[in-house]
Parts: structure tokens; C-alpha cells; sequence
């Protein structure tokens, strides 16, 4: 069995982070340890007054811990992280727990629609970009690769610019990137894969549904993290985790007023587990 640990925050309330990756992960057949670096009431988009727990200070003492047990993961899968403590600390555990093959995915959750989400300093995607260069793959929406690596952000752009976007990030260091909810006209979105490594591209275009609901970033990323460490190519793996998170939002839609807070991807994992089946992997 795989092993995968994710590095993010709980947020109680609302489908974000470690409760969207958990029980993804989880109903992929790899086993998923979490490192909660914070824990918060809700996420911090469309509620006030949040609660926030900062639990930098245990991260290098977990890590200790688990070293002791010589625990070890295929995967180290990395997501919001709330302070540039917190991104030191997950460069140290980096270090500490990476192998040669080990899969460093980098979930750079940081913003959205041209914005940074609420508490983040202007000054934080420069550390996050310090994350990015050892990473094996990252995943930034179009905003969090604007802020990356401090291009223009656009609402309507061509595929010239998601192409420079993206060897833009992997300058950064990354080895590769997808850049997510790519959508060149209203009745698209997908993702772009880039190899620095190959200077290939691979894209992945389906229907966009024009409502957009909390953690389905995280509901990419973490499809995305858990299909490639089951050996899924990432031709497949890009397919797999669009058409799921495609699927959640069409599953959510008819209560869109009622979960704008997070898809009901609970009902949807039949059809992941389709998916994943599919592929014999
Ligand atoms: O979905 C990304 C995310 C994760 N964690 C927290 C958030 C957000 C997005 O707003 O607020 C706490």
C-alpha cells in the first residue's frame, strides 16, 4: 500500500484541505497521514471571524517523532499553509523525509480570482515560490502562478500566456507544473501540464460549469497527488482528477446556495473510484 502524508490546516467546518484530502486519498486505497499545521473554525473565505491555531511549533516535533519510527512516504503532498514559519518548516521536513523517489507535490493554496485569500501579506508567494523549487510538481491556479512569479494577472488570456505561465513557475525550480482552471473560453476549463525536463505540454480541457464552490482546488490537488502515487501517468492522472472535480460541481449544483462552502463530493466517490479503477493501477 502507498503512503502519502499531506501537510495543510483543518478547517472544522467548511470542505477544505485536510478534510477534502483525507477521505480522497483515503477512498484511493493510499494510506494518508496528516500534519496539521493549523487548525481553524472554518476556511477563510465567506466567514468571519475565524478561529486560527497556529501549530507551527509541533511540525519539526511530529517530524522528530516520526523519524524516530523511521516512517516513511511515496508522497509528500503540501497545501495551504498559513504563516512562513510554517513553509520553513515544510522545507525542513523535506529534507528530512525526502528520498530519491519520493513524490514532492506542492499545492501552492494561496489565492484566487486575481486575489490573495484573506491574511495573507503581499510578501507571501515569495516564500511559497521557495516551496515551489523543490517541488516535482506544483499545482497553482492562474492567480497563485501570477503572484509565483510576478506576472499581470488576466481574466481572459490565450494559450500562449498559460504556456509562459508555466515554464515561468518551473524557472522557479519546480521540475513541473499544472496550471489549474485554465478556461480560454466560458464553456471550458482544465489544465495545463508542463515538463521542464521534456519541454513538453499536456492539456486537459472539459466542460466548465460556471459556479464555483469551496476546495475544489483541493479536491484537484489531492486526486491529482493520489493518482500519480498509485503510478497513474499524469496523461491519465490530469483526466482523472478534472472529471472528478468536475463531477463534484455538477453533483452540487442543484444545492449551489446551500454548499457554496464546499462540494458534496462525499457522493461522488463511486465514480472516483471508477475512475481510478479504470486505469488497473
Ligand atoms: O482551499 C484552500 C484553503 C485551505 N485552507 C484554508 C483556506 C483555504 C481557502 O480559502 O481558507 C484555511
Amino acid at each position: 500500500m502507498k503512503r502519502i502524508v499531506t501537510i495543510q490546516d483543518i478547517s472544522c467546518f467548511g470542505k477544505c484541505s485536510i478534510t477534502v484530502a483525507l477521505p480522497l486519498i483515503s477512498a484511493m486505497g493510499i494510506e494518508c497521514a496528516i500534519l496539521p499545521t493549523s487548525v481553524l473554525s472554518t476556511h477563510t473565505g465567506g466567514f468571519e471571524d475565524f478561529t486560527f491555531r497556529d501549530l507551527s511549533e509541533d511540525i519539526p516535533k511530529i517530524a522528530e517523532h516520526w523519524k524516530k519510527y523511521s516512517i516513511e512516504f511515496d508522497t509528500i503532498y503540501t497545501g495551504y499553509l498559513g504563516t512562513e514559519k510554517q513553509i520553513d518548516y515544510v522545507l525542513d521536513f523535506i529534507k528530512l523525509f525526502g528520498k530519491k523517489d519520493t513524490l514532492v507535490f506542492v499545492d501552492p493554496a494561496m489565492g484566487d480570482k486575481g486575489r490573495l485569500y484573506t491574511g495573507f501579506a503581499s510578501d507571501f508567494p515569495s516564500h511559497m515560490a521557495k516551496l515551489c523549487a523543490v517541488a516535482d510538481i506544483t499545482v497553482p491556479n492562474i492567480t497563485e502562478a501570477c503572484y509565483l512569479t510576478g506576472t499581470e494577472y488576466k481574466e481572459v488570456y490565450d494559450e500562449k500566456y498559460v504556456k509562459d505561465l508555466a515554464k515561468k513557475v518551473c524557472s522557479l525550480g519546480a521540475k513541473s507544473v499544472v496550471i489549474t482552471g485554465v478556461s480560454y473560453e466560458k464553456s471550458t476549463q482544465g489544465a495545463v501540464f508542463y515538463s521542464s525536463k521534456d519541454d513538453t505540454y499536456i492539456s486537459y480541457i472539459a466542460e466548465n460549469i460556471p459556479r464555483s464552490f469551496h476546495g475544489t482546488g483541493d479536491t484537484f490537488a489531492s486526486v491529482l497527488s493520489g493518482a500519480l502515487t498509485r503510478g497513474i501517468d499524469i496523461e491519465n492522472a490530469l483526466k482523472i482528477a478534472v472529471d472528478f472535480t468536475v463531477e463534484c460541481i455538477r453533483h452540487t449544483l442543484p444545492e449551489a446556495e446551500k454548499h457554496a462552502y464546499g462540494t458534496k463530493f462525499e457522493e461522488c466517490i463511486p465514480y472516483l473510484n471508477e475512475l481510478i479503477n479504470r486505469q488497473g493501477k
